[in-house]
């Protein structure tokens, strides 16, 4: 960490470390891994890292850097994929973990609801909601890591949402800290709650360029005691689009998951991730994973065959395997949910997580892929995601034996456009659940209509005049 670089800088620091105390101040060494993002594309170097403990400790170190012009950069797992907790190089910026606060305040079995401190990871969230016998849903790969104030922040997706909603569809109420140390306490446990704007709603998905979250109250569910998963082999994307209208209408919507998976995702979780095998005896170039749930004793096993087997019938589907107990389950899910280490293991992949209506999700397909060719004709698509809710990781991995870095320099610009021309066209996002930060602030720029980024613009000055919360990240800053 470089040392602020003027007597008013590094009083300010001082003041900062006097409110966190010793505790509250991560050292040089120690705060070497949250420096740089989950992916290795940005590093920072920040005044300081700074770990309050209360939202009053967070509400004292905002008013202090809103006096002093000082920016600072939220951060909770450091998971993101945007680079939106990452500081930047000018040393001149502090870094506000939030991992110290991380008590679950309390359970309302009663009310369906918990309340939670913004540190809290996202598994932590799921053990406590079970251990009152009810469900939290939202369910990342990285939820050992992740923390629940930087889903709220990014407005996280996962492998549930066209069950349950997006994480903003999981909030009740927030406890927020604005940019000059005002508290907002809405810690509303109510399900109707008019009384004038929804503001937890403004800071969900803004990833702590509004404000910071400091503790949210959850809705919980009944918790599943019925799982039915499958890996159903399908003929293309098309023939996948199909059998995800079928399982929603002949299964009384208990589809929790709809997976979609391409053979060189396969291949990549299996030579590159210990203790994976195919379970099926031929390759197939497009699987999805497919699960059922309910928290009443449904026979989802019977309504799970009969879709597949219908599926077979049509030739939707032409091979598919149940899973016939929890390990079977687990063995599944572990070739979905490696696929982001296996890519990682092969020198990463080129990313666009976008939706399309799933509708539109065939013909998307086809065009990208068809425009693609035309650019870089060796490039291996790696398409998969939430097929299910319309969200797929459009990712490519370069030709053997060219570098990322290199097919970037080379081809991301073209490959990029290509992509995000067809996801408008179709009426699809190009930032679909990881966010903005500060890797498609371009982008956004560049792609939202006028009015939408002018009123954007406008609730980040009313909200922040000082520029001081995650500069950068979301909206450009005017100077970039
Ligand atoms: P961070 O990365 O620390 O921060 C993300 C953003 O939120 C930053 O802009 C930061 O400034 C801001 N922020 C963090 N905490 C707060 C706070 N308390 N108040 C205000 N702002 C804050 N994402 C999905 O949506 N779906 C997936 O399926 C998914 N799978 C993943 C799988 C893997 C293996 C990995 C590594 C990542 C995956 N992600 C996924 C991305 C990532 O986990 C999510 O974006 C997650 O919500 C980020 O949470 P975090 O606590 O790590 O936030
Ligand atoms: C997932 O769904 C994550 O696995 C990561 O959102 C996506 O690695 C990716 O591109
Ligand atoms: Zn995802």
């Amino acid at each position: 960490m470089r040392d602020g670089n003027s007597g008013q800088m590094r009083k300010t620091l001082e003041a900062i470390e006097q409110v966190v105390g010793p505790r509250g101040v991560v050292a040089t060494d120690a705060a070497q891994g949250l420096l740089t993002d989950h992916l290795g594309r940005y590093r920072g170097l920040p005044a300081l890292v700074v770990r309050p403990a209360t939202t009053a400790e967070v509400s004292a170190v905002l008013a202090i850097c809103h006096d002093a012009g000082v920016a600072v950069v939220p951060q909770g797992g450091n998971t993101g994929y945007c680079g939106g907790a990452t500081p930047d190089e000018s040393g001149r910026q502090v870094l506000l973990s939030l991992s110290r606060m991380n008590a679950v305040r309390e359970v309302d079995g009663g009310n369906f609801t918990m309340t939670v401190e913004a540190g809290v990871p996202l598994a932590s969230v799921h053990d406590a909601a079970d251990a009152a016998g009810l469900h939290f849903p939202l369910t990342l790969g990285s939820q050992g890591s992740c923390q629940i104030g930087g889903n709220l922040a990014t407005n996280a997706g996962g492998t549930a949402v066209l069950r349950y909603g997006n994480a903003r569809d999981l909030v009740l109420g927030l406890e927020v800290v604005l940019a000059d140390g005002t508290i907002v306490d809405r810690l509303s446990a109510v399900r109707k709650d008019n009384a004038g704007y929804d503001l937890k709603q403004l800071f969900i998905g803004s990833e702590g360029t509004l404000g910071i979250i400091t503790a949210a109250v959850l809705k919980l569910f009944p918790r599943p005691v019925v799982r039915e998963t499958a890996l159903v082999a399908v003929a293309d994307p098309a023939a996948a689009v199909r059998l995800l209208m079928r399982a929603r209408r002949d299964s009384g919507d208990t589809v929790t998951s709809f997976e979609l998976l391409p053979r060189l995702a396969m291949d990549l979780v299996l030579a590159n991730i210990e203790g994976t095998s195919d379970p099926m005896g031929h390759s197939h170039p497009w699987y999805v994973l497919l699960e059922l749930s309910s928290s009443a004793r449904l026979a989802l096993d019977e309504i799970l065959q009969s879709i597949v087997g219908e599926a077979m019938h049509n030739g939707d589907a032409v091979d598919a395997v149940v899973a016939t107990s929890g390990v079977r389950r687990d063995a599944l899910w572990r070739l979905r949910e490696s696929v982001p280490e296996a890519q990682k293991c092969v020198g990463g992949s080129f990313k666009h997580d976008i939706s399309v209506p799933t509708s539109r999700i065939a013909a998307f397909m086809a065009d990208a892929a068809e425009a693609l060719h035309d650019i870089v004709p060796a490039a291996r698509l790696c398409t998969y995601g939430h097929l299910g809710d319309g969200n797929l990781h459009y990712n490519l991995l370069p030709p053997e034996g060219q570098s990322l870095a290199d097919f970037a320099d080379r081809h991301g610009a073209a490959v990029a456009a290509a992509v995000y021309d067809r996801v408008r066209r179709l009426g699809g996002s190009v930032a679909a659940e990881h966010g903005i930060g500060q890797a498609k602030a371009q982008l956004l720029a560049d792609t939202r209509d006028p009015a939408s980024l002018a009123l954007m613009t406008q609730l980040k000055a009313a909200l922040d005049p000082r520029g001081i919360l995650n500069p950068g990240k979301v909206l450009r800053r005017t100077t970039d």
